[in-house]
């Protein structure tokens, strides 16, 4: 039976759910059809609402807060273009796997199918990007729907979901607070029990010469680093993440060969190459990672997942364990034998040693990966990096190193430019006290830049470095490697002053273009807790590598060295 109490709006409701669920922090934009419930929010001591300038910027903020504190990230819109705004940010929390609540304004129920003032089917468009979305038609049923929300956003593999809250709603008096039954199946947001056998599991992985544990995004999920490192030091088993699963494992462990797949270091991909045996935990055969029908193609291949979806999706394996990871770890690490592996474990170091990432940095010109280099050492490897989308990207992935989770913020499954300044403004609203630094290129940094505004309003220290070539850095490696460099459209011979522009905001910047440069331009950088715009000046020509090119294997990798015995760099 639902509990009754004295009658409230819808509104007040939902503004009262949220700060029951212990929502204190929601990123959003009004408009027209959500002004009910914004008028409960101003009236609220305990959720502080972040305005933001774009819903875009509002939504990457909520994802950059969840993945950075673990908790729900909620972001609001109104309807019409405000809704319709969170669409590819919802499409990255789906592909990403990060738990947002959004919160939709819609005209009045009467009106729905009218075609009416910035109407539009917020709930039809969500269907497939989000774990769970519902038009609440009536206030007697916004606990239910919050209730239900809530649990699945959060509950087995995380993900994004959607209330679609019209006008009349929001008025509408209802005393239904919370119900008891609700209309989902339990599955959706209960913890599985382990599903598969753990004996037969653990059989395989101790009869194993040359194991190797496989790790991605859904191992943050799981909060299951701490079992990873024990299995790995138990079974002197070498780990490699995924770009989603960098943190996961201690970058600077001995046992790390770093991340995998198409821009991964050449020890990883050749570990994958010559293992006998491979566990994913948590990550999902990517095709940026692995090439069905070739990726470890003579190991025997297991894989854990919570998502019975991800199984054989694109990589089949000899055995599976379904369930949350930490609790399938848990199960297993007793099973597994104590092992040293002298041999395999000399064999990586060795690779590690004669395929480096490498670079050439004989000129006077700032190269990404030793400025990366650098700002790991002076930021002690401490900080969030947040970034967007391209060679920077990437660039950040292998250069700077991470010995815990939440701290790598990047939309790894959509590749969405515009992602990282937000997502560390959402991250320094999480992180207060901890140093929050978004990478981007002079594209990316242009599809949210409207936010610097959001950083300057509530005087958020995030530290911003632009890697300005001039192009679309990673559009024109491509066109320069398999479109034999004809450059279409990835050069443009016009940048706004990043350094003027930031100071139109009030936030300190510098540009720097020389290696001499380096120290000070750090030191400038970090030397407190404000609010910075860098701006590095790269080389357009210079590239990631190694790089498996697209539908290729790890066989097909290039390496730095090949391009330099080639005459090419
Ligand atoms: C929203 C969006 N549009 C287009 C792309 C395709 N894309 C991928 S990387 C890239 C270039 C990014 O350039 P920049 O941000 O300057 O970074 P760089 O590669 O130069 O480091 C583009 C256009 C994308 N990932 N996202």
């Amino acid at each position: 039976m639902p509990k009754t109490e004295a009658k409230i709006s819808g509104a007040r409701l939902m503004v009262e759910l949220l700060e029951e669920y212990g929502v204190d922090i929601v990123f959003g934009y009004p408009g027209g059809a959500i002004l009910p419930f914004y008028d409960e929010l101003y009236k609220s001591t305990k959720i502080k609402h972040i305005l933001v300038r774009h819903e875009q910027g509002a939504i990457h903020m909520a994802e950059g807060y969840a993945r950075s504190t673990g908790k729900l990230g909620v972001c609001i819109a109104t309807s019409g273009p405000g809704a319709t705004n969170l669409v590819t940010g919802l499409t990255d929390a789906k592909l990403d796997s990060v738990p947002i609540l959004a919160i939709t304004g819609q005209v009045a129920t009467n009106a729905i199918g009218t075609d009416a003032f910035q109407e539009a089917d917020i709930y039809g468009i969500t269907i497939p990007i989000t774990k769970y979305n519902a038009l609440i038609k009536s206030a007697d049923d916004i606990a239910r729907h919050f209730q239900e929300a809530t649990l699945v956003a959060l509950g087995g593999r995380p993900g994004p979901v959607l209330l679609d809250f019209p006008k009349d709603v929001q008025t509408e008096l209802t005393s239904v607070r919370k119900v008891d039954k609700l209309k989902i199946d339990s599955r959706h947001y209960q913890k599985p029990p382990i599903g598969g056998d753990l004996d037969s599991f653990a059989a395989a992985l101790n009869k194993a010469k040359r194991p190797l544990l496989y790790v991605g995004g859904g191992a943050i999920n799981a909060n299951a680093s701490k079992e990873i490192k024990e299995l790995a030091e138990k079974g002197n088993i070498p780990v490699t993440t995924t770009l989603m699963g960098i943190g996961a494992f201690p970058g600077t462990h001995q046992l790390s060969v770093g991340m995998l797949g198409m821009h991964g270091t050449a020890y990883a991909n050749k570990a994958v190459l010559e293992c006998d045996y491979i566990l994913n935990l948590g990550a999902r055969f990517d095709d940026r990672v692995a090439k069905p029908g070739e990726f470890a193609e003579n190991a025997v291949r297991a894989h854990i997942d919570i998502d019975t979806a991800e199984f054989n999706k694109r990589v089949s394996v000899d055995y599976l364990l379904h369930g949350d990871l930490k609790e399938v770890l848990k199960a297993l690490i007793p099973k597994v034998n104590k092992v040293d592996r002298p041999e395999w474990v000399g064999f990586l170091d060795t690779i590690k040693k004669n395929h480096p990432l490498e670079f050439d940095d004989s000129t006077d010109t700032i190269k990404p990966q030793a400025f990366l280099q650098k700002l790991y050492e002076k930021s002690k490897g401490k900080a969030i990096v947040s970034t967007d989308v391209g060679q920077h990207q990437m660039w950040a992935a292998q250069y700077y190193l991470f010995e815990e989770a939440n701290r790598w913020l990047t939309s790894g499954g959509l590749g969405t430019m515009g992602y990282g300044l937000p997502a560390a403004i959402g991250a320094k609203f999480g992180n207060p006290n901890k140093t929050v630094i978004c990478v981007s290129g002079d594209g990316s940094i242009q599809m949210n830049i409207q936010e610097l505004a959001t950083i300057a309003m509530y005087k958020k220290g995030v530290k911003i470095l632009i890697f300005n070539n001039n192009f679309l850095g990673m559009v024109r490696q491509w066109q320069e490697l398999f479109y034999e460099e004809r450059f279409s459209e990835s050069e443009w011979n016009y940048n706004p002053d990043f350094v003027k522009l930031g100071e139109a905001y009030s936030i300190k910047g510098l540009k720097i273009s020389n290696k001499s440069e380096i120290d000070k331009a750090l030191e400038f950088f970090l030397e407190d807790d404000d609010a910075r715009i860098l701006e590095v000046m790269i080389p357009a020509e210079e590239k990631v590598f190694p790089m498996i090119p697209a539908g290729k294997s790890q066989k097909d990798m290039i390496e730095f060295s090949d391009t330099v015995r080639a005459g090419k760099k």
